[in-house]
């Protein structure tokens, strides 16, 4: 079927389901956490799609896996567009898998049509975008830009006590055809088609968001130190309860974030505390939290008043508190020419559209440091991510990939 590459819907929205299959929960989502047996069930699918099509296919020292179709000329960098396949531990069906199959049906339709393209067009599967079971988030992208090293994250110990290192060496172990390429290998640019996860496009019934640029993310995990006791004999005097410095520390940033900035965005995922006997005082108490602003400056004032506050429970409580940064992505802005390209796409194909930063971070921000690079977000239901339930509306997942499809082919080569 040769002329212009055109999108099959249909193909796409089945393979979306079938990627649904893996890792699939009971309430509907996912759970293929970075570097699973279900994260590397999905690699094995698509490696296994993209060879029954006659693409080469690659990975690098940390995993990122590479899809690729050839251009006229080899020796022209190539043009790169994907997401990735990992989600959060109750994920949603579209948080990754929308943009990295809809890059992969680009491929099929120009495969399809017999289009050919100057320069070769590669898919890319992130490792690890979430940061969820393996911290920090972005492992793949921030590798690929030299903005990190596998080696930085060697000892890391993932949320299920699982071992880095070896769950890296069996994901690179089950693709074992895939050729191995250096980190950083060169490409001309990137796009990246992802849902908004947020409410703004359907609120407004718009069709696609032109997305220019990525607020800023920082990561921290607190841990108050106390002493253990007895919850019968010790009285108030003999207590140094980590936990009443913890829920204090809460409750004033609960007070004097986000109410004070509505840019401002503040949670606490994760929270343990040690022992976890219902009659001792804990000894330990320790919590991520994760702050975001598109403002550089406030993302580091709001650091400072978490330092701030924590310090300030610790010594009413008599306690220690420590605390590490796992994560920092600073705000970062999009290229005028990706973007413009995306926009322009959107007019072509008569969809409605909305210049927009992202909430969330992306692989992309991590990309746009080396080359031209943008994103595309699709709305999703009641803006919900991060859930089971998350759910993009077919009609929208085939006009995101018509978008990808046109401003891919406006950027290559
Ligand atoms: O957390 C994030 O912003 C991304 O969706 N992983
Ligand atoms: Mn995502
Ligand atoms: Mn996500
Ligand atoms: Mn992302």
């Amino acid at each position: 079927m040769k002329g212009r590459p055109k999108v099959n819907g249909e193909r796409l929205l089945r393979r979306l389901s079938e990627f649904a299959e893996i890792g699939k929960t009971n309430a509907g989502g996912v759970n293929r956490q970075a570097l699973s047996n279900e994260d590397r069930a999905a690699r094995r699918l698509l490696a296994d799609l993209a060879t029954a099509r006659g693409f080469k296919i690659f990975q690098d020292a940390i995993a990122n896996l590479f899809i690729r179709r050839e251009g006229r000329n080899a020796a022209l960098p190539p043009m790169l567009i994907g997401s990735h396949l990992d989600s959060q531990p109750t994920g949603g069906r579209f948080d990754g898998a929308l943009g990295t199959l809809a890059a992969f049906e680009v491929l099929e339709a120009l495969e399809d049509a017999g289009h050919e393209t100057e320069a070769a067009i590669e898919v890319v599967a992130w490792t690890n975008e979430e940061g969820s079971r393996f911290a920090p988030g972005v492992m793949g992208s921030m590798a690929f830009v030299g903005a990190a090293h596998p080696d930085d994250f060697q000892s890391v110990i993932a949320s299920d006590g699982a071992n880095f290192r070896e769950e890296l060496a069996a994901t690179l172990a089950a693709l074992p055809e895939a050729e191995m390429r250096p980190l950083g290998t060169l490409i001309s640019a990137y796009l990246e088609l992802h849902i908004e996860q947020g409410p703004s496009l359907e609120r407004e019934g718009l069709a696609a968001g032109v997305v220019t640029a990525v607020q800023g993310t920082r990561w921290l995990t607190v841990t108050f130190s106390g002493s253990a006791g007895h919850a019968g004999t010790t009285s108030l005097a003999y207590r140094r309860d980590p936990m009443v410095a913890a829920t204090a520390a809460l409750n004033q940033l609960q007070i004097s974030v986000m109410p004070q900035d509505e840019d401002a965005r503040l949670t606490v995922g994760r929270f343990s505390v040690h022992p976890g006997s219902i009659n001792a005082i804990p000894d330990r108490v320790t919590f991520t939290v994760d702050i975001r602003h598109p403002d550089a400056a406030s993302l580091t004032a709001i650091e400072a008043r978490v330092r701030a506050a924590c310090e300030e429970a610790a010594l009413s409580q008599r306690c220690s508190v420590e605390i590490s940064t796992s994560f920092d992505m600073p705000p970062g802005s999009f290229s005028k020419v990706m973007t413009d390209r995306i926009e322009a796409a959107a007019r072509a194909l008569e969809l409605p559209y909305k210049r927009m930063i992202s909430g969330a971070f992306h692989d992309a921000l991590f990309v746009a440091r080396v080359v031209p690079a943008a994103m595309i977000f699709v709305p999703c239901r009641d803006g919900i991510s991060h859930n089971e339930a998350e759910y993009v509306e077919p009609v929208d997942v085939i006009n995101g990939a018509r978008l990808l499809l046109e401003a891919t082919m406006e950027s290559v080569s």
